[in-house]
């Protein structure tokens, strides 16, 4: 699927790389260009913003074993989809409207997808492919070839190297990240999960080991390594430092959700990767000091690995469409984990869902019905053309309907000559400036008056909102009713979802 979901007001790849590090000037081209407010994205963000929606693939020896954690003494045997075939992977992801996808290269387990040199315990020890496979490669290669981006999961528990609990082991666990961020092109999202130490095979030691999850992994040299091998690729934790775990493994971001962010430790203090206080998280700090947007991630069955037992528990089109509007929604991105089946293939169940899931996305959004309405409003900055407020339903790169200086409420309205009918709603904040409404309602003309057809409180990214039953009418009102700096829209669009 091509960007008609999304973004077709956001900024380029290369746009959002040059607004760095003044994305306001860049934005606006003006001399008169509006101060950002509070906490702004970096580049590495604003590209990422643009995913929306991106598939996790959950894969290794537990596909074959039936085990959500492996214990980490699996035989490397185990691991033989015979009819593996990446591009066939990613043309499901695809008709699903994944714009990029992140592999499990390692689990918890310890068995790595590709044939690293830190270890044995990897495809080359398996008679998958005589020992010359790299599920890695076949994944990057066929992200590429569709123009989708790639990144990479890699668990810091290893339940399978003895070395695990001393220092030699962060040293293999940076040497893995080189490997993986050195060998296989541009990376998107970088992944760290916070699951972290407990029992496991350990080399044969078979007994329980415990870390300091606020020291052992040293995650400030990790991530300066991660930087400095791959500079525009996203850094996924609970905490960061690019991207933060939403606090849920449902897929659902908070009804109210920012995208700053500034997490606490469970016990209070300062937060790391599996110690965080995860009850803020899907809503976030309102004009918190970072930029720290939420990623949702779910799985498309019960479990995160393909388990036979699961395919009648695959969630159904719709699902994930709600899905879609409680992550990408609010602000958050969705991040769809659709595990390979022992074959090496998307199960058909999984990748049927997927199609329609896809094909909902994309009927919704083809059609904006608020382009080629006449707009106003009742205040705009400069009263010129730059920030006007028509520049929300006409297209273009990082154009914005922005009101006075000083001026936090305002109204605008949309008119048509002949009624549209709508039951979906899309709000999106030009966030190179901040996140600043806290509170906006949307009415529609109806018999002589104004009636409610919707409200909210953050928008950031993206707010969906879905009416419920169709709406027809002439005239449509977005009113800003609070907000922290005077607002700044991008986009007020209006679709009509199938029933
Ligand atoms: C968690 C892991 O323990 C699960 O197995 C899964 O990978 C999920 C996405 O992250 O931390």
């Amino acid at each position: 699927m091509t960007g008609d979901t999304n973004s077709r007001r956001t900024l380029t790849r290369r746009q959002a790389f040059a607004a760095l590090p003044a994305a306001a000037t860049a934005l606006a081209g003006t001399t008169n260009t509006p101060a950002p407010f509070g906490a702004i994205p970096s580049a590495r963000q604003l590209l990422w913003h643009e995913l929306e929606t991106y598939a996790f693939l959950h894969f290794t020896v537990n596909t074959f074993t039936g085990r959500e954690w492996g214990y980490g003494d699996e035989d490397p045997n185990l691991f033989n989809p015979a009819a593996f075939d990446a591009d066939s992977i990613l043309e499901s992801l695809a008709a699903g409207g994944m714009k990029a996808v992140i592999l499990t290269c390692k689990h918890h387990d310890g068995f790595c997808l590709w044939p690293s040199k830190t270890t044995s315990h990897s495809v080359r020890s398996s008679k998958w492919r005589g020992g010359q496979g790299d599920v890695v490669r076949d994944v990057a290669e066929a992200a590429r070839r569709r123009g989708m981006r790639f990144g990479v999961y890699v668990s810091p528990w290893d339940r399978n190297t003895g070395s695990y609990g001393t220092p030699a082991y962060v040293q293999m666990y940076r040497a893995q990240l080189r490997e993986l961020l050195t060998d296989y092109g541009p990376i998107a999202e970088v992944w760290h999960d916070g699951a972290n130490g407990g029992d496991g095979y350990y080399g044969g030691a078979k007994e329980k080991r415990n870390i300091d999850k606020k020291s052992y992994y040293g995650w400030p040299q990790t991530w300066d390594l991660v930087r400095s091998l791959q500079p525009e690729a996203v850094i996924f934790s609970d905490v960061g430092p690019d991207i933060r775990w939403v606090g849920n493994e449902r897929g659902i971001a908070g009804e109210t959700c920012w995208a700053t962010y500034d997490p606490v430790g469970e016990d209070g203090g300062p937060a790391s990767p599996g110690n965080v206080n995860a009850k803020a998280s899907p809503t976030g700090t309102p004009h918190g000091s970072r930029w720290l947007p939420a990623e949702c991630d779910v799985s498309i069955r019960p479990g995160w690995f393909w388990h036979a037992e699961e395919t009648s528990r695959v969630k159904s089109p719709r699902q994930l469409f709600d899905l879609y509007f409680q992550s990408v929604g609010r602000g958050a991105s969705f991040l769809l984990n659709v595990p390979p089946d022992r074959r090496g293939l998307i199960d058909p169940a999984d990748a049927a869902s997927l199609q329609d899931f896809g094909a909902l996305l994309r009927q919704t959004f083809r059609v904006d019905l608020a382009a080629g309405s006449k707009v106003t409003a009742s205040s705009v900055r400069d009263k010129g053309k730059e920030f006007r407020a028509a520049n929300m339903v006409e297209g273009g790169v990082a154009r914005y309907w922005m009101t006075e200086e000083n001026v936090h409420t305002a109204e605008a309205v949309l008119e048509w000559k002949r009624p549209v009918t709508f039951n979906v709603m899309r709000l999106r904040e030009q966030i190179a400036l901040g996140q600043r409404v806290e509170e906006f309602q949307v009415d529609i003309w109806q018999d002589g008056d104004w009636r409610k057809a919707g409200e909210g409180t953050s928008i950031g990214a993206c707010r969906l909102l879905r009416t419920g039953a169709n709406l027809t009418t002439t005239r449509v009102r977005l009113r800003i009713l609070q907000s922290a700096a005077p607002p700044a829209i991008s986009e007020f669009s209006l679709h009509l979802a199938p029933a």
